[in-house]
């Protein structure tokens, strides 16, 4: 895309306060080009801490939140608190979400407008599992979820498109490159096609499921591979920012 190439760290449910201030430093006296965006996403708990403490080379990011107002919902947190806090960024749609807390395509879509209604930006989450792939529902999957989320968001300025294949997710078996770059063209063509050109060209696309420092440059190669979401190779600072200079 004609955006800057854009790595974000899923931090997902992992961390202690001593690990979290190990990485924090860590990335503070890391080397990271300045032709990057980066993003890292803690749990909740630990997100004034990371916002307190990292360089301002990074950008730091929820990994959820509440789909209305702040008010009488226990155990949520809305956009507008997370704006309070100085917290430019949310994950919306992951798929550990999708699965396990079973979030559809029309509530994804309805945190994504509440989260940029609100003044965040949203790293929305696609993807499809290995059966969905293998019976050849892969495209209607994805067209599913990305509609989920046209038909909410008026605005596409603030959003980062994650595609994230479920079955290279923690498992270490990365899509190929050129699988990337096939979906990528099509997320691509499809904003194209129901959105608008300047959306399309304009959005970036991003690609997660196992990525590393071994394989990041490769797919980051790909003309339609606009960056990463790093789950577990997030979590070490040196690994990291070698995925975040892979361009
Ligand atoms: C995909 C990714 C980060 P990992 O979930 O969102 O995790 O890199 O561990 O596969």
């Amino acid at each position: 895309s004609t955006g800057k190439f854009f790595v974000g760290g899923n931090w997902k449910a992992n961390g202690t306060k001593e690990s979290v201030s190990k990485l924090v430093s860590g990335l503070n006296s890391a080397e990271i080009t300045s032709d990057v965006e980066v993003i890292v996403a803690p749990i909740f708990l630990h997100l004034p801490y990371v916002v307190d403490h990292i360089d301002s080379r990074y950008q730091v990011s929820a990994q959820n939140c509440w789909v209305g107002r702040a008010g009488a919902y226990t155990g949520e947190i809305a956009p507008e608190q997370l704006a309070d806090m100085s917290i430019p960024w949310v994950i919306l749609g992951h798929s550990e979400r999708r699965s396990l807390l079973k979030e559809s395509n029309d509530f994804v879509g309805a945190k994504a407008a509440n989260a940029l209604a609100h003044g965040l930006k949203v790293i929305a989450c696609i993807g499809e599992t290995l059966e969905q792939r293998e019976s050849g529902q892969m495209y209607d999957v994805l067209e599913g979820q990305l509609k989920g989320v046209a038909d909410s968001v008026s605005s596409w300025e603030d959003v980062v498109v994650a595609y994230e294949p479920v079955w290279a997710i923690g498992t270490g078996k990365v899509a190929t490159p050129e699988q990337a770059q096939e979906v990528h063209a099509y997320i691509r063509k499809w904003l194209g096609d129901k959105v608008s050109q300047d959306v399309s060209s304009a959005t970036r696309i991003i690609y997660g499921g196992s990525v590393n420092d071994q394989n990041a440059a490769e797919l980051a190669n790909k003309e339609d591979v606009d960056g990463f979401l790093v789950g577990g190779a997030s979590l070490k600072a040196d690994a990291f920012a070698t995925i975040c200079n892979a361009r």
